[in-house]
C-alpha cells in the first residue's frame, strides 16, 4: 500500500479562508452590480471600486458529477436602505441544487421559486441551507461584520443571472423600527 497521504485543501471554519488548495478568486465591486439595488441614485453615488463580495473557490474538475466548493465573503455595507447582497441567480441547469453553510457573520439567504415565491433563511455560523432544485438564491449581509458562507454545488450547474434581471420578488431593507434591524418589502 502507498503510504503517501495527500494533504487536502483546508478551510478555517471561523473565517472561511482556504489554505493549501488551488484557488480561483473573483471580486464583485459596486460597479459590477447595476440595477441590483433599488435606489439607483444611491448606487451611482457610491465608490464604484468598493468591494461588495469576494468568492474563493477550489479549482476542481467541471465534468458531470463533479462538485465545486467555494466561500463567499460578503462585506458589510448598504446602498440606500438595502444591505450589501450578492447578485443572485438561478442555476443554468435548474434541476441542480446546492448547499450553503454559514461560517461567520449574520445575514439572510433569499430563495425564490420560478413562479416568484420568495422565502428567507437566517444565515449564521453553523447554519445549513439546502437550496432545492429550481430555486434562485442570494445572500444578504444584515450585520456589521463580514458574512462568510461555504457553498458546494454541482460543477455543471452553471449560473443564470439574466432570468433575474427584473430582480427578486422580495427585498430586505434596513429598519431602525425592528429589533432585528431589517424589514421585508416588495421587489
Ligand atoms: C455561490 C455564488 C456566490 C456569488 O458560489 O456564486 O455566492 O453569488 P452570485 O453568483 O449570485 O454573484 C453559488 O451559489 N454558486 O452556485
Ligand atoms: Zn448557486
Amino acid at each position: 500500500m502507498n503510504s503517501d497521504v495527500i494533504l487536502p485543501p483546508q478551510v478555517a471554519w471561523a473565517s472561511g479562508v482556504f489554505a493549501n488548495g488551488p484557488l480561483i478568486r473573483k471580486t464583485t465591486h459596486i460597479a459590477d452590480l447595476p440595477g441590483v439595488f433599488i435606489d439607483d441614485d444611491a448606487w451611482r453615488g457610491c465608490e464604484p471600486q468598493q468591494r461588495v463580495y469576494d468568492v474563493e473557490m477550489l479549482d476542481s474538475p467541471s465534468d458531470e458529477g463533479s462538485l465545486y466548493v467555494g466561500v463567499t465573503h460578503l462585506y458589510a455595507g448598504k446602498i440606500g436602505d438595502e444591505f450589501f447582497m450578492t447578485r443572485g441567480h438561478f442555476h443554468q441547469r435548474r434541476e441542480q441544487g446546492e448547499v450553503y453553510f454559514g461560517l461567520r457573520g449574520c445575514g439572510l439567504l433569499l430563495l425564490q421559486t420560478p413562479s416568484g415565491e420568495a422565502r428567507l433563511e437566517r444565515v449564521k455560523a453553523g447554519s445549513v441551507h439546502i437550496i432545492p432544485s429550481f430555486s434562485a438564491h442570494r445572500l444578504i449581509n444584515t450585520g456589521e461584520d463580514t458574512l462568510s458562507a461555504l457553498a458546494v454545488w454541482p460543477s455543471v450547474a452553471g449560473h443564470d443571472y439574466a432570468a433575474l434581471a427584473g430582480g427578486f420578488s422580495l427585498r430586505v431593507f434596513a429598519s431602525e423600527h425592528h429589533p432585528q434591524g431589517w424589514e421585508v418589502g416588495n421587489g
